[in-house]
């Protein structure tokens, strides 16, 4: 039996995929049994992550890109991340108003995620809600995240295709480049090609390129964009077509798709542990070792390694 929010989800109810993407955040009990039941059902998204420092235009971008795409009568969710807010703040309330033509679309699937109430980790809730929102159904889903730390690489590892935002100006490139994100940008959005520097930062990325990717089967492409004008809007979703192209002929995506299995399997296992390790701390063994390690009858190092042992055991 399938459990009846996925059975609603897979019915496009768009009230049962709000509610269903609640349970991913809040670690509902329901949340394993609900992703097990919509996992095989999310073969046809197209999922796009858009990463790049704050305010480089990725709300703007991504509002046009859905401008694009719903003229192609293409359905769309996108997700918003903002790890620094714990209450989804500010950037949200400003994509509020760069997405506003979309909000009243019914085709388009908007979610903003928060740190608030994401019990087990931001990127862990956010992937989970692309799932529920590929089993929806959407054709393509962007995810919008801020590029600082390792859990937005993370989040990254759900996309297709990962396209890094950047601007022109000083910084950025090395920047982006020691951060790691240039491991995993299959495209290079230089977005406000409006301001000077943009064809100095795209040599910049260029000789980068040269040197770390010179013989990689794939060569990310840079594209260049002036959001706020509607320009090169066009040539990005060609890029991001052509990107999505290479993975089907290549193998790569199915690749990539069976390293994502593993990794999630990894990520529920140790989320496993860990609840594993909370309940056991009122367990015989665990409260006795507490007392040696307080009494210094034992080291804290020696007592891990045989609590482990003894609950490996069991
Ligand atoms: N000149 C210029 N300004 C732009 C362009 N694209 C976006 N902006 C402006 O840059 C600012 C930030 O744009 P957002 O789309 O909110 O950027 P963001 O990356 O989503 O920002 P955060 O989500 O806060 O990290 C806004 O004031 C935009 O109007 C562009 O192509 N040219
Ligand atoms: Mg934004």
């Amino acid at each position: 039996m399938m459990h009846p929010l996925a059975q609603r989800i897979l019915q496009k109810d768009v009230r049962a995929l709000a509610r269903a993407i609640s349970y991913v955040e809040n670690g509902h009990p329901d949340r394993l049994e609900l992703l097990k039941d919509v996992h095989g059902y999310q073969n046809k998204s197209y999922i796009i992550g858009l990463t790049g420092p704050p305010g480089a235009g990725k709300s703007s971008l991504t509002s046009e890109l859905v401008t694009l795409l719903r003229r192609e009568k293409l359905t769309v969710g996108v997700v918003a991340v903002d790890p620094t807010s714990p209450f989804t703040g500010g950037a949200i309330l400003g994509d509020r108003v760069r997405m506003s033509p979309h909000y009243t679309d019914p085709e388009v699937y908007i979610r903003s995620m928060g740190t608030r109430g994401s019990l087990g980790g931001l990127a862990r809730a956010t992937k989970e809600a692309v799932h529920l929102i590929a089993a929806y159904g959407k054709d393509v889903i962007i995810i919008e995240t801020v590029g600082v730390g390792q859990s937005e690489l993370d989040i990254m590892h759900v996309a297709d295709t990962v396209a890094l935002v950047l601007n022109p100006g000083a910084g950025d490139v090395v920047q982006a480049f020691k951060a790691g994100i240039m491991e995993i940008a299959d495209l290079y959005v230089i977005n406000k090609a409006d301001l000077p520097g943009a064809e100095k930062m795209k040599a910049e990325i260029e000789h980068m390129l040269d040197l770390v990717k010179h013989d990689a089967p794939w060569r990310p492409p840079i594209v260049k964009t002036i959001s706020t004008k509607q320009e090169g809007i066009e040539g990005l979703w060609d890029m991001l077509v052509a990107h999505r192209r290479y993975l089907e002929h290549s193998g790569e995506g199915e690749r990539r798709k069976s390293l994502r299995a593993v990794q999630e399997m990894l990520g529920v296992l140790e989320q496993q542990w860990l609840a594993f390790i909370k309940a056991k701390q009122q367990a015989p063994e665990f409260l006795r070792t507490k007392a040696e390690i307080a009494q210094e009858q034992k080291d804290p190092y020696t007592a891990a390694e045989e609590l482990f042992s003894t609950w490996i055991k069991s």
